[in-house]
């Protein structure tokens, strides 16, 4: 069955970082009102916005300390609505980060959990006895350390899957889900059209708590051992859905890295607990680990193609996955999948090609529309982002000198993709006229939107273009809901791939390397999107340029 998101095109807000109206260094509310014609511009229909809540900010407002207001730093409920009113004039959608694995240990039910840890509230959290003088066990935060922390004066400790500020919510209980639903309708009633959903499989715990094999030095073991195992997350799900984004018709997109083999359907399938889950295939290629970033492997260009082809073909006949090449939590795409020495506005557009020519709906990040790089940082003291400072520590304690610890955190550090957005080339990009909390990348000047809004030739235009295409009446059909099939896999870090709808055949070829490579083409064609004013073409053979990459409908 059809649904009113199949055809939209996402992106992603960071707030903090995108636009500040008052000059206190952090991006506002106010500022993503006045860049809605920008986003409409670019062809964008949602727009996801990471939390905007109360928070503490110990972990950027996924500690979240009151869910019914906005943080001060980000304006007003007014503005809130205001952005509502805006986005609905331009038949634009608004979906908020929902963060409900955990809360901050500043929320109201935390602090009574924490005055009387048998009483009512300290059954909102998970609250157990220590082993002796040891946490009821080994596993480790996602964030590092253990996920028990002591409360003072006890022997009893609370569970936080992430950072020790961020207590995970005991979903076990009715009360809290009660609790959660209600927020969560309060919000739909407001006019979100949905949310975007935080961590979402880790609300579902082995209850057991039994220890696991250490794997580090630090005598813990991975949480992604107790998810494996934990059982019944779906029932939990389907509740969540039942009682909230049913009534409404929203879209929501899970955070799920987990997903056991073969249970897409249930995630996403017609019935799915979700509208979408993001696809993170890319993101995890090369990985041993969440959050050890020393374990990371370098990937070749066909692997890559082939952790894209698996996933696009597994979603076939089930769903919609949502793509992405980055995120929050990323490095920059750019500086991620293309070879540093080889990033340019080429390779840059060859890459926006599989963004948004894939089957499921593109999720563009703040920045990736202009090709917005890593952030090269000299010192970790320039850092903010906690994970950032624990997979510094983290990597030193196992071994790594400064230097080598220094160069792994600047090519995964979560920091890259939140330096604030590059608007124009005056001071602090644009961004504020204030001091930006987050230093802004020193390629402001060569990389912003204003220097490429009127640029038919810059990342900004191609992506609009590919866009245009994919919402153009004649090709939507095919973007959107065609078949997905891998082509010339026998070319070596060659991405082709036809989307084949009903009336209409695409094919895409992208020659995702640094040299030129000649290719065996019989068919008859036209040129949709070409990153290259020209293609060489030779009796049945195209010669494609490093890095060209080309949209054609075959007819
Ligand atoms: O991320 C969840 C998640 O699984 C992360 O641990 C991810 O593996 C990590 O950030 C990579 O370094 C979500 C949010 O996107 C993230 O920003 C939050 O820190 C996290 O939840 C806790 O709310
Ligand atoms: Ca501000």
């Amino acid at each position: 069955m059809k649904k009113w998101w199949h055809n939209k095109v996402a992106y992603q807000i960071y707030p903090k970082s995108f636009c500040d109206t008052n000059a206190d260094g952090i991006g506002d509310l106010k500022g993503i009102i006045s860049k809605l014609d920008y986003l409409k511009d670019l062809g964008i229909d949602i727009i996801w916005l990471s939390p905007i809540y109360c928070s503490p900010m110990v972990d950027q407002g996924y500690d979240i300390s009151d869910y019914y207001n906005i943080d001060p730093s980000f304006g007003t409920m007014d503005d809130m609505e205001t952005l509502l009113e805006e986005a609905k004039k331009r038949n634009m959608y608004i979906i908020m980060d929902l963060v409900v694995n955990h809360c901050s240990d500043k929320h109201e039910w935390f602090k009574k959990a924490l005055e009387d840890p048998d009483g009512e509230y300290g059954k909102y959290f998970y609250i157990r006895e220590g082993k002796g003088d040891n946490p009821p066990c080994n596993w480790r935060s996602y964030f590092g350390g253990s996920v028990w922390e002591k409360i003072p004066n006890t022997n009893k400790y609370y569970f936080h899957s992430f950072a020790k500020e961020q207590p995970d919510l005991n979903w076990e209980n009715p009360k809290v889900k009660e609790e959660i639903y209600k927020m969560i309708n309060w919000w739909l009633d407001k006019g979100l059209a949905g949310f975007r959903i935080d961590a979402i499989i880790n609300i579902k715990k082995d209850l057991s708590f039994q220890d696991f094999e250490a794997d580090g030095e630090d005598g813990l073991c991975d949480i992604s051992k107790m998810l494996n195992k934990a059982q019944g997350i779906g029932d939990m799900l389907k509740e969540l859905k039942r009682e909230t984004f049913d009534k409404y018709d929203a879209f929501t997109v899970g955070e799920v890295f987990n997903a056991k083999e073969g249970e897409l359907g249930k995630f996403i399938g017609e019935d799915g607990y979700f509208s979408s889950i993001f696809d993170f295939d890319m993101e995890v290629l090369g990985q041993e680990q969440s959050n050890r970033w020393y374990l990371n492997k370098e990937f070749t260009t066909n692997e890559l193609r082939e952790v894209i082809f698996k996933s696009q073909l597994e979603a076939l006949g089930i769903g919609f996955k949502a793509n992405i090449i980055e995120n929050n939590d990323e490095p920059r795409g750019v500086s991620r999948y293309i070879k540093a020495g080889e990033c340019n506005d080429t390779s840059k557009k060859a890459l926006a090609i599989t963004e948004v020519m894939r089957r499921g709906i593109p999720f563009i990040y703040q920045g990736e529309e202009i090709g917005m790089t890593n952030n090269n940082l000299d010192s970790i003291d320039k850092f903010n982002d906690i994970s950032t400072i624990e997979n510094y520590d983290r990597a030193i304690k196992e071994g790594f000198s400064k230097e080598e610890a220094l160069k792994l955190v600047n090519k995964f550090s979560r920091d890259n993709g939140r330096t604030p957005f590059q608007w124009n080339d005056s001071i602090n990009a644009g961004f504020t006229e204030g001091t930006p909390w987050l230093g802004v990348n020193k390629n402001y000047k060569e990389i912003n939107v204003e220097s490429q809004l009127n640029d038919k030739n810059s990342v900004l235009s191609f992506h609009k273009e590919l866009i245009k295409l994919r919402k153009s009446e004649e090709y939507s059909e095919a973007i959107v809901y065609g078949d997905f099939i891998p082509d010339l896999e026998n070319y070596d870090n060659v991405i082709s791939f036809y989307r084949k709808g009903k009336d209409k055949n695409l094919m895409v070829i992208i020659n995702y390397q640094n040299k030129k490579q000649m290719i065996d083409f019989e068919e008859k064609y036209k040129m949709l999107i070409n990153n290259y004013g020209y293609v060489e073409i030779d009796n049945n053979k195209l010669m494609l340029e490093p890095y060209q990459g080309i949209v054609v409908e075959i007819l």
